[in-house]
């Protein structure tokens, strides 16, 4: 399916719940913003809802405090369709996708490879640097008018997930559609320094210790690093410190794949493995092999048990794809 698809879907229904992955991100946020702009452009209703609360570097997005937490309230949220962004699974939603317990349509539009095309209808560009990007094609392609809010909120999405445009997804088309961004004033200085030089000065310290706790496997072509739950229980939201210690790997000389797993707050025995990849191995497959996925050079999957079991496991099949 198309663009073209989602489009007419989107002039058939009326009310949407709008939502993204759990731990959201720019890219998360951002397409999600936008695509709400977009609904009430259409002289539409729309609701966001999310599991997780926006991540503290971005809480300057604007419209962002009108995003929902997923509560018992959410029950009574009236909606005819389900629009799903940035999740490759219906489950990436957390619990939102159980509040569509009369089965209404879902519209899923996303960039995951790894997408098991769950909705009614479905629009996955894997080759899209972004939700976002995706998002302003929906803009274009209905001749509705961006703003500055919407544009920031794009903007923002594609500096994230492109990695400030150094991503192999970073394309010319990426930067035509960011050319027509900036012609709304937005402030690439500030955007940048909100989401990543904005750390305050106890998670700084945090990530320091999680960094020098950093782990070399398979003749140092594997970084590791672990986030367990002692050391972060107060912190309700640290993705960007799980982005900037990959980002750390990453940077060092000689490494191909970076992981850092993640002790999940809220249950027990569950760990979140968070993966990227220099360009040779495919961390796609890597996540898809445990039930999760993403692109080729980031993934990401959930695991249960215990943390020190599922770093032998995933370090293992990690050193069969360097092979
Ligand atoms: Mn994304």
């Amino acid at each position: 399916m198309g663009i073209n698809e989602i489009c007419a879907s989107l002039k058939k229904y009326n009310n949407f719940l709008i939502t993204v992955h759990t731990s959201p991100e720019g890219d998360a946020l951002g397409s999600q913003l936008a695509f709400r702009s977009l609904i009430k452009k259409m002289g539409k209703q729309a609701t966001m809802v999310n599991e997780d609360k926006v991540p503290y570097g971005y809480d300057f997005l604007p419209g962002c405090k009108s995003i929902r937490l997923l509560n018992k309230s959410s029950k009574n949220i009236d909606f005819d369709c389900l629009a799903v962004l940035d999740c490759a699974d219906l489950k990436r939603t957390g619990d939102v996708y159980k509040l569509n317990k009369d089965k209404l349509p879902v519209i899923n539009i996303d960039h995951h490879i790894s997408n098991r095309n769950f909705g009614d209808v479905n629009w996955v560009q894997p080759y899209a640097s972004s939700c976002s990007e995706m998002v302003y094609r929906l803009f274009k392609k209905l001749h509705l008018p961006l703003d500055y809010d919407s544009a920031l909120a794009l903007y923002t999405g594609i500096m994230t997930d492109t990695g400030s445009f150094h991503y192999s997804n970073t394309s010319s088309f990426t930067f035509k559609v960011v050319a027509e961004l900036l012609k709304f004033g937005i402030n690439v200085t500030q955007v940048y320094r909100n989401t990543y030089e904005n750390i305050p000065v106890s998670d700084a310290r945090l990530l320091l210790k999680l960094m020098s706790k950093v782990e070399f496997f398979c003749q140092g072509k594997v970084v590791g690093f672990q986030i367990k739950k002692d050391l972060v229980k107060s912190k309700k939201s640290f993705i960007d410190l799980a982005d900037l210690l990959l980002n750390f790997g990453r940077s060092i000389k000689g490494v191909e794949v970076v992981v850092l797993f993640k002790e999940n707050l809220g249950n027990n025995c569950e760990v979140r493995v968070n993966l990227r990849s220099q360009g040779n191995v495919d961390v796609n497959k890597v996540a898809s092999f445990f039930g999760g996925g993403g692109h080729k050079p980031a993934a990401g999957c959930t695991l249960n048990g215990k943390i020190e079991t599922i770093v032998k496991k995933v370090i293992a099949k990690i050193q069969e794809s360097l092979t």
